[in-house]
């Protein structure tokens, strides 16, 4: 009995945390429930990056409701390990041994090399009764993001795609607007709000102008990821929607092109133009390319935390080839287009035998209004 009551609550606090989702990066999901008695008294969520953590936001709810004293001898369910060290909020370990819990019960360890189970330790030394893990793999499912960032440094990498269930993803005119139902770009979207940042090659823009921004009415506010375009020799026009709009929304191109006088015209605009030599690749023909996976490393460097891929097959592909992809969605619409000539998904030169491909592992299938959804990991031979 005791279980499902520790269960439901920390599927509450887990509710709670995802209120946050778009404005926590690079730091996780986290939310608290204060019970005394079987009574809530105190809730709070992680609400931004870099503000109080989820635990002190719970303790400020339950003394503005008018709870301090009763905090003394409650349970606090917290869906991550309390931090125990100073960053840009003090310990929270120090906030609830001084609130008075009798038990802390926790839904997941923090892999942070700074917690990593120094929270607990902390806690239990203090005289704490810290339980748990409990719902913890509704825990580990909230922070994917996190704990694949804190833990390799390096953003969790998506690879989207929206197709035919003939592999297509436009029609031989290159048409692709829409594939997919209105439930599906619902997702695509509230997916792009979660994540930092969004990636397309130069082919894309050129293509399909696109604004890689989020559109969902049922939120209040929204978070734009950070738009990165692979563009080795700066095509991408000086009117083309991401540049024009690039003051709104952070715009980066990625490029070999060093001249000022180019690169100027784009910073005019706001776009942030990355030339770093280091990020060049240039093959035995002298041919240029962006190196997908110094730019990861250099992307988690600066805080980025997560990426989406979107296209088109031939980033796509290199993406694959580069093994930078870590996850895979795909939208399968009930559709077929047909046609030698419409784009697939994943373009490049391919692999050559069966036996090379790549393969998508814990594959989960999940059906959105008509479409069918997939996502898995992808395993490199
Ligand atoms: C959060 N929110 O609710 C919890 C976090 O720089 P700081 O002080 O915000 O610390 C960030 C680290 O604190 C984060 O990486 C994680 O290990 C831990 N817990 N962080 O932003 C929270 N509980
Ligand atoms: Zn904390």
């Amino acid at each position: 009995m005791n279980e499902n009551i520790d269960e439901y609550y920390m599927m509450e606090a887990i509710k709670l945390a995802k209120k946050g989702i778009g404005f926590t990066n690079p730091n996780p999901l986290v939310g608290a429930i204060i019970v005394k008695n079987g009574q809530v008294i105190g809730r709070g969520y992680h609400k931004r990056y870099g503000e109080l953590h989820a635990e002190r936001e719970a303790i400020k709810n339950c003394i503005e409701e008018g709870n301090k004293e009763l905090m003394k001898g409650a349970t606090i369910y917290v869906t991550l390990e309390p931090c125990c060290h100073r960053g840009k909020q003090p310990p929270c370990t120090e906030a609830l041994i001084e609130a008075g819990f009798q038990r802390v019960v926790i839904g997941s360890m923090d892999p942070n090399p700074l917690v990593a189970g120094n929270g607990v330790e902390i806690l239990k030394n203090a005289g704490i009764k810290v339980e748990g893990p409990v719902a913890n793999k509704d825990c580990l499912s909230l922070n994917k993001i996190f704990f694949h960032y804190i833990t390799k440094k390096k953003p969790l990498v998506t690879l989207k795609v929206a197709e035919t269930l003939d592999g297509k993803i436009a029609t031989f005119t290159g048409e692709s607007k829409w594939i997919t139902s209105s439930k599906s770009r619902e997702k695509v979207h509230f997916d792009r709000h979660k994540n930092m940042a969004i990636l397309v090659g130069v082919a894309t823009v050129l293509k399909d102008d696109p604004m890689l921004n989020v559109r969902l009415e049922n939120l209040e506010k929204v978070s734009n990821p950070i738009r990165i375009v692979c563009d080795t020799n700066l095509n991408t026009p000086i009117d083309s929607k991401l540049v024009q709009t690039a003051k709104q929304q952070e715009t980066w191109i990625v490029t070999s092109i060093k001249e000022e006088k180019i690169c100027a015209a784009f910073k005019e605009l706001g776009v942030k133009i990355i030339n770093d030599s280091s990020l060049i690749k240039v093959e035995k023909n002298g041919h240029k390319t962006i190196d997908l996976k110094a730019l990861i490393n250099y992307l988690g460097a600066r805080g980025i935390d997560s990426l989406i891929v979107e296209g088109g097959g031939s980033i796509n592909y290199s993406a694959l080839e580069e093994k930078i992809v870590d996850q895979i969605q795909v939208y399968i619409a009930p559709k077929i287009f047909g046609g030698i000539d419409a784009k697939t998904a994943v373009e490049g030169q391919g692999v050559k035998l069966p036996k090379d491909a790549f393969i998508v592992e814990n594959m989960e299938l999940e059906r959105i209004g008509e479409d069918l959804f997939i996502e898995g990991r992808v395993k490199y031979p």
